[in-house]
């Protein structure tokens, strides 16, 4: 893919086309398996890999990363959950900023003790607003962030921390119920951002079955990320 992935984003976005990324934590999946883990994402046809987790140990995802282009020509994207998870040899970088939350280390420290690592690398860069909402668990993302997540019922709320993230300049926003989430993102709250934004928007956390993906999408999702269920190998048949 020579255009770069942002636009590859936007051009599906204007088009209707839908997008699909499997997720993958460095932490939970094994080198071995991932020649065998590929296969099973190029026949999901996800047009996405992303990589990263809230707790992978520090230096894993390079090696990661390197052994997964080995198997797979799918682009990857990294998704990390703090600045030690950037590595060089994935194709493109979320650059979040947890814009739902008010803690300074996920708005702007984690992103510049990022730059060391970003100022020489090729990686395309992705300004992402990360909204996260209450998916009725305790999730990683909110024990790491320490911020509270915006209630289902707070569509207003979400809607204008979506806008305001554009404003910012953000290329994506990506509304997250949290990685194995009981509660996925609510269809009015997809629906009621698509209406108020001009970007692309991404939609993962607790999303199992076709019927969810499909919801999801119907609403007003250009991109569904999928981790636990596919990790889990209880995701339904796509
Ligand atoms: C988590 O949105 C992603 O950051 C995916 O969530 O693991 O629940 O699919 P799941």
């Amino acid at each position: 893919m020579s255009k770069s992935l942002l636009t590859f984003i936007q051009q599906a976005s204007k088009k209707g086309e839908k997008l699909l990324a499997i997720l993958l934590d460095p932490d939970k999946t094994t080198l071995e398996e991932i020649s065998s883990i590929s296969k099973k994402i190029e026949n999901l046809n996800a047009n996405f890999i992303f990589v990263g987790g809230s707790y992978v140990e520090n230096g894993i995802t390079d090696a990661f990363v390197e052994k997964l282009k080995e198997h797979t020509q799918i682009p990857i994207i990294l998704f990390p959950g703090d600045y030690s998870q950037v590595t060089n040899k994935a194709d493109a970088l979320l650059f979040l900023s947890l814009i739902s939350g008010r803690n300074p280390e996920y708005l702007i420290e984690q992103q510049i003790k990022a730059v060391p690592y970003l100022k020489n690398s090729s990686l395309e860069i992705i300004p992402t607003g990360y909204i996260l909402i209450d998916g009725g668990t305790n999730s990683s993302v909110l024990k790491v962030s320490k911020t509270i997540p915006i209630p289902q019922n707070n569509i207003d709320l979400v809607v204008s921390t979506a806008i305001a993230g554009m404003y910012k300049g953000k290329q994506l926003i990506y509304l997250e119920a949290g990685s194995g989430a009981k509660n996925v993102v609510g269809l009015k709250i997809i629906s009621e951002v698509k209406k108020n934004i001009s970007i692309p928007i991404i939609v993962g956390g607790g999303i199992r079955t076709k019927e969810q993906l499909n919801n999801a999408y119907k609403s007003g999702a250009d991109l569904v990320v999928i981790g636990t269920a596919f990790e889990n190998n209880t995701l339904q048949k796509l």
